[in-house]
Formats: C-alpha cells, sequence, structure tokens
C-alpha cells in the first residue's frame, strides 16, 4: 500500500504562534497519524539553518515557526516523488487546518473526534474575524515585541537581561557561525540568505548590547550605552503603553463576546488565544488567574490609570436577562477559552 505523505508542522513549544497552530490542531481533533509535530529550538537559533531556510520550494527565506508542510493531493501515487508545499504564516496554516478536516473529510485518520468548523460563514462575520486577526499580527500588537521590551526600568531590566541573555548569545553564536562558514566558503548559500542572517544578527545585538550592561546602574554607564538604554525605555513604553492600550481597547471594541463572534468559537479566537496567553504571561499573569484577575493584571502592568471597558455581562446577569453585573470582554474570553480542552493541552505545563 501506498504509504500516504503526512503534513509536518515546525514548531517550538514555546511559541506563541506556534501555540495557534497547536490550539487548531487540538481544537480539530487531527490524530498522531495525520501530522508529524517537529521542533525547531528559537534558543539555538535552529530556525536560521539553511535547512530550514530551504523547506520553502519558492525559496523564499522562512525564519520562522510555525511552518506547515503538507504534500501536495496530486503526490499520492506510486512512483511519484512526493512534492510539499510550505504554508509559513499562522493565519494560512490554520485556515488550511480547519478546511482540510471536516466532519467529513476522508483523511487518513484514527480520530474520531468531531471536526467543527472554524472559519465563519457570513461575509459579516468573516470580515470581523478578519479584522480581529489582522489586528493580533499588526506590528503594534507583536508579541514576541512585547516580551523583548517587557521593562520599564532599571529593575525590571535587570530580571529581563538574566532571562533572555543566555538565548540571544547562543542565538548570536549560531548566526555569527553561519555567516563566518559563508565567509570562508563552508557554506554555500544565497545572498539572501546571508543578508537575512546579518539583518537578524544587527537586531539581536542592539538588544543584547543593552541586556549585557543591564547589572550596571546607570551612573556606571558609557554615553553610548545610557543612550541605548534610554532608547530602549522609550520602546518598551511605546510597545507597552501606547500600542498595547490600542490594541487592547479596539479588541474590546470589536469583539462581540465571549469570543470574537460571540457564543461559537472561530478561527479568529485561536490567535486571540496564543496572542492573550503570551501578553498575560508577560505582565504576571499565570493560569489559575480567572478573566477578572487578568483584566486587572493587564490593567496595573501596562500602567498610566488604562482601564479595560466593562461592557460585557457576565454569564449569570446573560441566564438570567439581568442588567447587574458586567465584566470585561478579555476576561469573559480568558474564562471561556481557559475551559477548553486544546487550551488545557497547549498550555497545560504553564503559560508562555
Ligand atoms: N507572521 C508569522 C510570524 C511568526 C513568528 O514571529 N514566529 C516567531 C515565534 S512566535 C519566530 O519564529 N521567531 C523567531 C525569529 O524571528 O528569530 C506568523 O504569523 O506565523
Amino acid at each position: 500500500m501506498t504509504q500516504i505523505p503526512k503534513a509536518a508542522l515546525y514548531y517550538s513549544p514555546t511559541s506563541v504562534w506556534s501555540a495557534v497552530a497547536r490550539l487548531a490542531i487540538e481544537e480539530k481533533g487531527y490524530g498522531k497519524d495525520e501530522l508529524d509535530l517537529r521542533i525547531v529550538d528559537l534558543g539555538k537559533g535552529e530556525n536560521y539553518n539553511p535547512t530550514y531556510l530551504r523547506l520553502n520550494p519558492q525559496g523564499m527565506s522562512l525564519p520562522t515557526v510555525p511552518v506547515l508542510v503538507v504534500p501536495y493531493e496530486n503526490s499520492l501515487t506510486d512512483g511519484v516523488e512526493s512534492r510539499y508545499k510550505a504554508l509559513v504564516d499562522t493565519t494560512p496554516i490554520v485556515e488550511f487546518l480547519d478546511k482540510s478536516r471536516s466532519a467529513l473529510s476522508h483523511t487518513h485518520t484514527t480520530s474520531t473526534a468531531p471536526a467543527p468548523a472554524l472559519t465563519p460563514a457570513t461575509i459579516e462575520a468573516t470580515t470581523l474575524a478578519r479584522s480581529i486577526i489582522d489586528l493580533l499580527h499588526a506590528e503594534r500588537a507583536n508579541p514576541n515585541t512585547l516580551r523583548y521590551v517587557n521593562a520599564r526600568d532599571d529593575k525590571s531590566l535587570r530580571v529581563l537581561a538574566h532571562e533572555l541573555l543566555p538565548s540571544m548569545q547562543d542565538r548570536s553564536h549560531t548566526l555569527s557561525d553561519y555567516l563566518a562558514q559563508a565567509g570562508n566558503g563552508s557554506l554555500r548559500v544565497s545572498e539572501k540568505v546571508k543578508k537575512l542572517w546579518m539583518d537578524k544578527l544587527d537586531a539581536i545585538n542592539v538588544i543584547l548590547a543593552v541586556f549585557a550592561e543591564a547589572d550596571k546602574p546607570e551612573s556606571e554607564l558609557s554615553d553610548q550605552a545610557k543612550a541605548h538604554r534610554v532608547a530602549f525605555f522609550k520602546t518598551a513604553r511605546q510597545a507597552w503603553e501606547t500600542n498595547l492600550t490600542e490594541v487592547l481597547t479596539q479588541l474590546s471594541k470589536e469583539m462581540v463576546g465571549p469570543y470574537t463572534l460571540g457564543d461559537q468559537m472561530s478561527i479568529a479566537d485561536l490567535h486571540l488565544a496564543g496572542w492573550l496567553t503570551r501578553v498575560v504571561k508577560l505582565a504576571g499573569g499565570s493560569a489559575s488567574d480567572d478573566g477578572s484577575a487578568v483584566a486587572k493584571k493587564l490593567e496595573e502592568h501596562i500602567g498610566g490609570g488604562f482601564v479595560l471597558p466593562k461592557d460585557f455581562a457576565t454569564e449569570q446577569a446573560r441566564r438570567e436577562n439581568t442588567k447587574a453585573e458586567k465584566q470585561t470582554k478579555i476576561g469573559a474570553f480568558w474564562n471561556a477559552m481557559g475551559e477548553r480542552e486544546s487550551w488545557k493541552k497547549v498550555y497545560g505545563d504553564g503559560l508562555f
């Protein structure tokens, strides 16, 4: 019998956007026989490995996770070399995972779990889901930026630097090694790949310079190091105060609640779950916090008197049709998502 080629998800266990793909896999009930899960160690810079960069047949560089490699349908015959297509962004990956497994789909599967449709059907719902997904993937909402600049004073900078320095140094070494090997000819790569490595190395080194001197009080810094630290805090305030406030305000306005489109969960909620869990974790929250605790922690961490609007009726008030109690939509979403098996499975060992 022909071995049916499997799809493979390249992911990192602690990556925000990988978590979104994993939530989709759980929600859709994909069986282990349908998908290979392959870990890419971002901390060691495995995503810059030339082999990983070559995954995409179009030759486009893809230094991020998740990547879903799927076999073409017409490659399932004997004697034909398998051809693959790489999906390199979370949005098409989630759409693909949703559409390729309907409750009626003839997949080679041992899983009997039902596969709910997560892509909205109406134009209105599609537009809203798209708007939320685009918002969460916009640069001003970047959850990885929020992690790298999660310090707005000297004390929190020291803590952050201790946490992130080892993996940033590893990644910097990996990239420098690749560049050296490309330089002496022992590694053959395109100019485009070299440029990608150089750009990544520059970006890492800018932050490394600040982290490496985080233990020094400002008075002991050179003028240049002082300027770098000032610039870092400015970026951090922009990300955590200005940008995140805007994103959370827009989310609260556009979401119907408790899920993006109302009572039924959709692809937009998978993106929101991954994104929000990261932001909550960075704000000091944990899995045992309920929605109102999470809303409070977000408000306190952002600071400056920011408050999330309490404009969503609690479950009890909605059931009993009373107007009394209101909660934040973000909090209601957190409560709803936290009860799902998919979320418990992905975040069972802790938030990231
Ligand atoms: N637009 C991409 C972004 C993916 C992304 O930023 N992934 C992060 C991890 S959550 C990553 O791979 N970072 C590694 C790097 O940039 O070095 C998507 O939506 O999938």
